[in-house]
């Protein structure tokens, strides 16, 4: 099996500090926030910016003032910019980071509810777009699928020429609105992709341990974050990402598991530049 890659969502768009007050917002925090949760073992961030009062943003200059200030701080970690944003956004706005050249970035393969009136809008001509924008500039892109559907549809577009190999699909389960995240949506969708294909668990709440306890013995990867989960335990507030990561880290040496450095994971990911 390879090493498990460990991605932290440092923040997403959506979780805000008075349900956690770990949660990073502003350049600072979101610079401690990764320096902490890459000694805790994570290779790969998930980045979305905040201005500093919460607000989510897509704003070129302000990812450029967070990648700055963590690649200040973590040299050779694998920065993921997102392009969903937060709902509601234009795709022009969502773009807006990939103008900073980042080494990776999410490509979401499909619309959904995403409580109450929201709906987070992934249209095929959306993903053709983004993809089309993510191919012409050499940038990796991770696929994040929040059910089924979002799988069969990225594998279409593969077929299609559209998407392009090394396939990594993220599965992003338990979104109000999107595939809930027990052991057989695990297995339903893990199964589904092609056999070279690599992928990575996101469980929102509850589903976040569980799942990655399915992922790191399938030999798969593993996505934790305040974005996805606050709490580490039930009732117990996360103090931080990284401990977050750590729970993960301590879970994969527990199966036996080693975890991958940021180049190992450009290996496993088949990164560019890698053999
Ligand atoms: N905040 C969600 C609406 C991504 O980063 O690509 C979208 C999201 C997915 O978090
Ligand atoms: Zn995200």
């Amino acid at each position: 099996m390879d090493k498990l890659i460990i991605t932290c969502a440092l923040t997403g768009a959506e979780v805000t500090k008075e349900q956690n007050p770990a949660v990073p917002y502003t350049v600072e925090e979101m610079a401690r926030a990764a320096e902490e949760a890459v000694r805790a073992g994570a290779s790969v961030l998930h980045i979305h910016a905040r201005w500093d009062d919460g607000k989510p943003t897509q704003d070129a200059n302000r990812y450029r003032d967070i990648l700055a200030a963590i690649r200040a701080r973590c040299p050779e970690t694998i920065l993921q910019v997102s392009t969903g944003g937060a709902t509601g956004m234009s795709r022009a706005e969502r773009l807006q980071p990939l103008s900073l050249n980042p080494e990776m970035a999410t490509l979401d393969c499909g619309t959904l509810n995403f409580g109450g009136d929201e709906i987070f809008v992934n249209t095929e001509n959306d993903i053709i777009a983004f993809a089309a924008a993510m191919m012409e500039q050499g940038i990796h892109y991770e696929l994040e699928c929040f059910e089924k559907g979002h799988v069969d549809l990225a594998l279409r577009l593969y077929r299609k020429g559209r998407i392009a190999a090394p396939l990594h699909f993220s599965f992003v389960l338990g979104v109000n609105g999107g595939m809930t995240g027990e052991y057989r949506d695990f297995r339903f969708l893990r199964e589904s992709i092609p056999a070279d294909a690599t992928y990575s668990v996101a469980g929102v709440g509850r589903f976040e341990f569980p799942l990655a306890e399915y992922a790191i013995a399938d030999g798969g990867h593993v996505r934790v974050g305040l974005e996805d989960n606050l709490y580490l335990e039930k009732g117990v507030l996360s103090a931080s990402n990284a401990q977050l990561v750590e729970k993960v880290a301590a879970m994969a040496l527990r199966q036996g598991r080693a975890i991958a450095s940021p180049d190992e994971a450009r290996r496993i990911l088949k990164m560019r530049g890698q053999a």
